[in-house]
């Protein structure tokens, strides 16, 4: 709830930035990115003018999963720097005006974890039911026929130590946590309230949808067999748990945010872990269905009217996202053409909902290509993990031109101190358009309105009071009408011509996006 009644929290009017520690910035020489290094380049954020971090797990971990395999839920991996570098990164943050929101992996633990290793070796003690563990033999059969969602391998292994099978739903050395033990949820509570001592504005929750299952774990339906169990799990278990984790961030000082990662395939679905007014959960979830959209205008006009009818009848804020640590980076995605990434930026920023950037994609970059010997996620995730650069020097702002994994392309010309340079740059288109959406309520919490257009063109008004905008994106690699000829272009906001002097009034050129003033 917002302190201050009637306020909106500020979380729905943020533009949220994404990093990958691992990723951003290396100070010590050790070619992974560490916490002093996001310290190093807050003020990027600043002058983007995001207004809230999200900071990919930095817990120390054996980096089966990048980190996403926790051994510890209260520290820093040495890797990253320790607890002072973090307080400093907070400070620093809270100083500049910038949110900081840390992940929080409740799912699973590393096998590495104190936990686990009490689980396996001594079934009676104090550990010993805070995994899910099932009798058989190593030769199977397997307890269930669940798949897990990195390898769709089977969600068990067997483990010689305890003679029993264990589940993970994501890599064997990641045990799903028995969160229906009252000591788990005891234990991880406690690691809540840790962060939230410190001071953090928030957390994005892992796999949520994941942490209650029916305790039966039966078989899934022969209708969805082989599909990844996340994205079928979606039981009252965690309604339940999800008002109490609210209950729990609600009852500190300011607004402290409950960010989902529902990691299911439907917009209800999604929208169902936010809960009821009288009921809360989530606040907010992150709307992963359009992010599997092919650039085509199709597809996405529908992702925007299926969102804000479904969200609207529930109340609920959106979010938009196109790119993360998981997924190739959109601009790949959508066949490489800058043209696009621009036109893109002005769609994720234009829209009703709060907008995630992640990190490197204000600089338009494409994946890295990694080759076999230098791969470090069996799932193939490293091209959109590469590192960021942060100026045409060899070392890119790093200390070492070798990192943990290689450089993305275009390097020479797409990094932080040539694109900050370069008024025409997409890192200034992205830095134009946040600026605008704190310059125009319509843009930032006013209604969305879908407009009849050509087929390959996705246009939307939004409107504050008086305040009205007009949002146009031509997703043709030809020129397209624009929806509205009497509007003003709005000044450095369309991606094809300078401050409205060559963009036509009533032609969209080839993947032009453009705001308008009406
Ligand atoms: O991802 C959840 C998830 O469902 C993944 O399976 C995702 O769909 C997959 O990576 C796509 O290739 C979260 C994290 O974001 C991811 O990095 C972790 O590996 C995973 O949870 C386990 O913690």
């Amino acid at each position: 709830m917002s302190s201050d009644p009637g306020e909106r929290p500020w979380w729905t009017a943020a533009v949220a930035y994404q990093v990958y520690p691992r990723s951003f910035c290396d100070t010590s020489g050790s070619g992974e990115g560490d916490l002093a290094g996001i310290t190093a380049h807050l003020d990027h954020l600043s002058w983007l003018g995001v207004d809230a971090v999200w900071l990919s797990p930095f817990y120390p971990s054996p980096m089966r999963d990048g980190g996403y395999d926790v051994s510890d839920y209260c520290d820093v991996d040495p890797r990253y720097g320790d607890l002072a570098a973090f307080d400093h990164l907070l400070a620093e943050s809270h100083r500049r005006g910038l949110k900081v929101i840390v992940d929080w992996v409740p799912n699973h633990t590393s096998d590495q974890h104190p936990w686990f290793q009490s689980s396996r070796r001594d079934p009676d003690g104090p550990h010993g039911d805070w995994y899910f563990w099932r009798d058989g033999t190593p030769d199977g059969p397997m307890p269930n026929n669940w798949v897990e969602s990195l390898t769709f391998g089977p969600t068990w292994s067997w483990d010689d130590v305890r003679g029993q099978w264990y589940l993970h739903n994501f890599y064997p050395s990641q045990p799903d946590l028995n969160w229906s033990n009252p000591a788990v949820q005891d234990a991880m509570f406690d690691t809540l309230r840790f962060w939230l001592d410190r001071g953090v504005d928030g957390f994005r929750m892992d796999v949520i949808n994941l942490i209650g299952k029916d305790p039966a774990l039966p078989d899934v339906d022969p209708d969805y067999v082989g599909l990844p169990q996340v994205i079928l799990n979606d039981r009252p278990e965690t309604h339940e748990l999800l008002r109490r984790i609210r209950t729990l961030l609600d009852s500190y000082p300011g607004d402290r945010l409950a960010l989902g990662e529902v990691a299911m395939l439907d917009i209800g679905s999604i929208l169902g872990h936010l809960g009821t007014p009288q009921a809360p959960e989530l606040h907010l979830a992150f709307n992963f269905p359009p992010m599997r959209h092919p650039w085509a205008a199709g597809p996405w006009r529908e992702g925007i009217a299926q969102t804000e009818r479904d969200y609207g009848a529930a109340g609920a804020w959106p979010t938009w996202v196109l790119s993360n640590h998981d997924i190739a980076r959109h601009r790949t995605r959508y066949g490489g053409d800058e043209r696009i990434a621009r036109a893109a930026a002005v769609l994720l920023l234009g829209l009703r909902g709060t907008p995630f950037v992640y990190a490197g994609e204000e600089l338009g970059l494409l994946d890295a290509e990694v080759p076999e010997d230098r791969r470090d996620d069996l799932a193939g995730r490293d091209g959109c993990r590469a590192p960021i650069p942060w100026d045409p020097t060899p070392t890119h702002g790093w200390v070492r031109d070798d990192n943990w994994l290689p450089w993305p392309p275009e390097t020479v010309t797409h990094n932080v101190t040539t694109m900050t340079g370069d008024a025409g740059s997409i890192a200034h288109l992205y830095r134009e358009m946040i600026a605008l959406r704190k310059a125009h309520p319509a843009l930032k919490s006013g209604s969305l309105e879908l407009l009849d257009t050509d087929p390959d063109v996705v246009a939307w008004r939004r409107v504050d009071g008086d305040d009205v905008v007009v949002v146009a994106v031509n997703f043709a690699d030809s020129p397209r009408p624009a929806p509205t000829s009497a509007a003003t272009l709005l000044s450095s906001v369309a991606t094809i011509g300078s401050r409205g002097e060559t963009a036509s009034e009533t032609e969209l050129a080839p993947y032009e996006a453009r705001v308008s003033e009406v």
